[in-house]
């Protein structure tokens, strides 16, 4: 039978979950209108006051929040509680730009706890597991939410943080881990260790994982299922609106519940902010209708996606969203083509390659270049050069069927290209360095 962490919450009527967004949002917007300068001059500008929004109906109203803008305001400019009802604060990796640093109150906490704990249980978490949290530790997340969440559960947890690789498989054989948390980049690299080390994927106890922080394939999940022997769950945050656990999956696998009770999720178009109906793709902006320290209202992500409202067969109506394609920054355009680089890793994983490859770009006579570096899985490395050769134009026409433009591929040795124990950085774009 299925298990939830919040049944209530979790299975509730939408009409009460819309009804229940409104009354929060009513309140929401005060609390920010009330006690956050910046928010207060963008509402004030667009000349909407708190007493014209009476439920989500009147969300479109409202102005968004961008990086920007908290770039800005940083370090407390968003803040909308006094700095001593503060107990923690988050940050984001800062890689493209000043770090953004989130707040919480107790309550904030707790609240996103919950929301990591519905993600495990919908992962089949109960007290009688033993999870091993391989997120890292620290400003970021991920390893900070699932904790949280895991002791919520009443999993025994195992705070490992990411990294030290033969550690965590040590800690768990030894502890018999049955739900690990990390990104799918580590989680891959994991697996591929223990197969060096000689285990089969029957020798763990693990039956579940929780991944996410970056975007990754259906290919990719399939690949760490057989890898680890385990079902493969995705999670969807962003420090933002608190972490981990804004969405999450169910056994479905089909794509994410919002915990709507918490969030309000809308499409935009990224180029005109026009909001658009359900199941078309575009930008993804949520509301947070309970964090009382940092509460963005229509927060830009950036990530590309799609929401459905389709019953769930699991009984959970909090509205789905697909996995996201990557960021819309993260989008690469070679000679005027889009092109995400999950689209290349679906390539190479149904090609029979490991998720193991870079992604080059350049301008090379003003004409946009595109290699692609994928490693040699140890039992091809035996073929002739000429084999390989065909192997490589055989993978570039692939992802050519797929792009619509041709790369260059190349074919590189086994343990050649780094692995990622947390985010996988897998584009170098070198015309940033050009311009
Ligand atoms: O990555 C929070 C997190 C930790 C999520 C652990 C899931 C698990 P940030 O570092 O602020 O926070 O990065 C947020 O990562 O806007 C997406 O672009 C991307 N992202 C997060 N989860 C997924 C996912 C954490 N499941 C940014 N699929 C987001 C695709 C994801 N992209």
């Amino acid at each position: 039978m299925e298990q939830y962490f919040q049944k209530d919450i979790e299975t509730m009527p939408v009409e009460k979950i819309k009804e229940l967004q409104s009354a929060k949002l009513v309140k929401q917007v005060k609390h920010v209108y009330e006690n956050v300068p910046y928010y207060r001059e963008l509402m004030d500008k667009k000349g909407v006051r708190p007493e014209d929004i009476h439920g989500i109906e009147d969300l479109h109203k409202l102005p968004f929040i961008s990086k920007s803008d908290l770039r800005e305001t940083y370090p407390y400019g968003m803040l909308a509680v006094p700095l001593s009802d503060c107990v923690r604060i988050h940050s984001t990796s800062g890689t493209t730009g000043k770090r953004v640093i989130a707040y919480y109150t107790q309550h904030d906490i707790d609240l996103w706890e919950d929301c990591c704990a519905r993600a495990i249980v919908a992962a089949g978490g109960t007290k009688e597991d033993v999870l091993q949290v391989a997120y890292g530790y620290g400003l970021f997340t991920g390893g900070a939410g699932l904790h949280g969440g895991s002791h919520k559960v009443g999993c025994l947890t195992l705070p490992m943080s990411s990294g030290n690789t033969e550690r965590q498989i040590q800690f768990m054989m030894d502890l018999k881990s049955t739900i690990i948390c990390c990104t799918p980049s580590y989680a891959a690299y994991i697996g591929e260790t223990l197969k060096e080390q000689g285990y089969k994927p029957e020798d763990n106890s693990l039956k579940s994982g929780i991944f996410g922080a970056e975007p990754w394939t259906e290919e990719m999940r399939r690949d760490i299922e057989k890898a680890l022997g385990i079902k493969a769950y995705d999670i969807y945050g962003l420090t933002e609106t608190s972490g981990p656990g804004v969405a999450f999956e169910c056994k479905e696998q089909k794509g994410m519940h919002i915990n709507e009770d918490h969030f309000i999720a809308e499409i935009i178009d990224p180029e005109t902010g026009e909001v658009l109906p359900e199941g078309e793709k575009g930008e993804l902006v949520f509301t947070s209708l309970d964090k009382e320290a940092f509460p963005l209202l229509r927060y830009r992500t950036r990530d590309i996606c799609v929401l459905s409202r389709e019953k769930c067969s699991c009984g959970r109506t909090f509205i789905r969203m697909a996995k996201p394609m990557g960021r819309s920054d993260d989008m690469l355009i070679i000679r005027g083509v889009n092109v995400f680089p999950s689209q290349i890793e679906t390539v190479l994983l149904n090609e029979g390659y490991a998720p193991n490859y870079r992604i080059e770009v350049d301008r090379v006579n003003n004409t946009d270049t595109l290699d692609v570096y994928v490693e040699l899985l140890p039992e091809q490395l035996s073929d002739t050069t000429e084999g390989i050769v065909k192997m490589e134009k055989a993978l570039s026409a692939a992802i050519t069927t797929m792009l619509g433009i041709r790369p260059a591929v190349h074919l590189v040795p086994p343990k050649t290209i780094v692995r990622s124990e947390g985010k996988a950085v897998r584009v170098v774009d070198k015309r940033k360095l050009h311009d």
